[in-house]
């Protein structure tokens, strides 16, 4: 049922665009698809959220101080923003993670909406059972998120053409699909949407 639906698009910002901090080759690339995606959800009334990666200046997720990743999405900075070309809905929640200096913070469902509310409660709030999922990295937190979904109950949908990976080691894409087509995750490409 449509409206037991939510798309979300993880981490569409300019740092994991080419040109950002920690770019994924060819990011940007999904932005025109997103928008395709986003008419289409928006048109069958479906609750779109974004989810976007916020780190302090300080975080043992960043390199310099203890984790894997150079600075990138760094508060309040140019990184951080959505892509320019991306059709926002109004209406759309986002979704805040990665504020802790202590954490990585990579799946959506660590994440915060405007209220406060974690991500489950906030989806769950609204009736929500089924996730499609689109968005950057699809090896990290594209992956972490659709794991955390499956794990705690949802359907999840992958949009495989809505979505692009790091792959810092080759290969790390199409392993972390099987690891998400395994816990159960269903895909979808925008001809074959259906909400039926
Ligand atoms: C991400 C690495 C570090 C992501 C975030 O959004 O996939 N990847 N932080
Ligand atoms: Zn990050």
């Amino acid at each position: 049922m449509r409206n037991r639906s939510a798309l979300v698009i993880v981490d569409l910002q300019n740092d994991f665009c080419p040109k950002g901090a920690l770019p994924v080759p060819g990011g940007d690339g999904i932005v025109p698809v997103v928008n395709r995606y986003l008419d289409l959800f928006m048109a069958a009334g479906v609750q779109v959220f974004f989810t976007r990666d916020w780190h302090p200046a300080r975080t043992v997720h960043f390199k310099e101080f203890g984790g894997s990743w150079p600075p990138h999405c760094v508060q309040g900075t140019e990184g951080a923003r959505f892509h320019p070309g991306v059709k926002m809905p109004a209406d759309a929640v986002i979704i805040t993670k990665g504020e802790s200096p202590e954490g990585d913070s990579y799946s959506g469902f660590d994440g915060f909406d405007p209220v406060g509310l974690d991500f489950e409660a906030s989806i769950k709030g609204r009736g929500i059972t089924h996730i499609y999922l689109g968005g950057l990295a699809g090896d990290y937190c594209v992956k972490a998120t659709a794991l955390d979904g499956l794990g705690r109950g949802f359907k999840v949908t992958v949009l495989l053409d809505a979505i692009k990976g790091v792959d810092a080691r080759p290969g790390d894409s199409e392993r972390a699909l099987e690891e998400m087509l395994a816990k159960g995750a269903e895909t979808s490409t925008i001809d074959e949407i259906d909400f039926t």
